[in-house]
């Protein structure tokens, strides 16, 4: 019965372990574990756009392999958290279907435009560094398929944020130009940054439950807390300045205390109404149409080595 299966269901969450996709889950559980990871992973596609928008000017041939394979990566992590996905019981068709329909999201930070070069290294060093401060502790998700495909998608995440770092880096040691460049990146991207861990945790609708759930291990707070105290000292590095008057260290907390991003912005660039969010849409509706040929040859390719096989 019911209840015997939700005391297993909660005792497996209770102690860590993993809940899989052949066990017993809630319908609640199902259903917020594909809106999160349905969400990741069109953000892992549309966040091929902004940085993708540079392969073809990079800087030198360096510049450019790194980008490739970096872009490259992120279009494989889509597909890992599809395949996750697809182990609830919807299918990667679907999911595409509603991230074209806008009926699903995608992450706020890539509604912003790349400007310069300096943005492909802003990227790596904050938005990543963002996304692994996310992400590490969801390699521990309740869900197995999901924290399994975090493991190496975070690996990755790290190799990005180091070029992003070592990018920024270069252009800092070269000339002023280069570094006002850096700033000028570093001033537009640090708070859409922080908005990435999602709206401040007394209006955060699902975090509770996603935590008791186990499916998430911090809050958007504490995640954020984490990566200011990280990205601090880095910047110091840098020698680039954090746009936050209210940035400085409180020696009683252990953290930083900082200022709070706009969320009057978050809200609009959620709904659409972001700098880039219809051209990223358009573009990927575009992708998506220009692919068509190549899934009608696929499904073409399958059926005719199944008849061929059943023959
Ligand atoms: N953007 O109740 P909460 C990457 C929505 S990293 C858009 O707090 P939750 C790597 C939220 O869905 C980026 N929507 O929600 C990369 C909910 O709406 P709903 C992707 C946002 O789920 C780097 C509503 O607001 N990472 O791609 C945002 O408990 C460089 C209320 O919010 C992930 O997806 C936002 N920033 O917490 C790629 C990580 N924030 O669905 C290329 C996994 C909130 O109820 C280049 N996801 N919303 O209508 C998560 O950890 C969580 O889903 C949060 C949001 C923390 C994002």
């Amino acid at each position: 019965p019911e209840a015997a299966l939700q005391a297993a269901f909660d005792a497996t969450v209770a102690h860590h372990d993993r809940i899989e996709p052949r066990d017993w889950m809630p319908e609640g559980y199902r259903k917020t574990l594909i809106r999160q990871i349905a969400q990741h992973a069109h953000s892992e596609i549309i966040g091929m756009q902004p940085e993708g928008n540079w392969i073809s000017r990079a800087p030198s041939l360096r510049r450019k392999a790194i980008l490739l394979a970096k872009v490259q990566d992120e279009a494989g992590h889509g597909l890992y958290l599809y395949s996750a996905a697809e182990t609830l019981g919807v299918s990667r068709d679907e999911l595409v279907e509603l991230l074209l329909s806008g009926r699903q999201k995608y992450s706020s930070i890539f509604n912003y435009p790349t400007l310069s070069y300096a943005d492909v290294g802003t990227i790596g060093w904050l938005v990543d560094g963002a996304a692994i401060c996310n992400q590490v502790p969801l390699c521990r998700t309740s869900y197995g398929p999901y924290g399994r495909a975090m493991i190496r998608i975070c690996k990755e995440e790290s190799f990005h944020q180091r070029q992003g770092f070592e990018l920024l880096m270069t252009m800092m040691r070269g000339t002023g130009e280069q570094r006002a460049m850096v700033q000028e990146s570093v001033d537009r991207f640090w708070w859409p940054s922080l908005m990435m861990f999602g709206p401040p945790d007394d209006k955060s609708p699902n975090s509770e439950q996603s935590m008791a759930w186990g499916i998430k291990r911090n809050s958007n707070d504490e995640l954020r807390q984490k990566f200011v105290d990280m990205t601090v000292p880095q910047a110091k590095a840098l020698g680039v300045t954090l746009p936050d008057p209210e940035l400085r260290w409180n020696e009683e907390r252990g953290h930083h205390d900082f200022g709070q991003p706009d969320w009057a912005e978050l809200t609009a660039v959620i709904r659409g109404n972001g700098p880039c969010n219809a051209q990223r849409m358009a573009h990927r509706r575009k992708a998506h149409e220009d692919g068509a040929w190549v899934r009608e040859a696929a499904s073409a390719f399958a059926a005719r080595n199944e008849a061929a096989r059943t023959a």
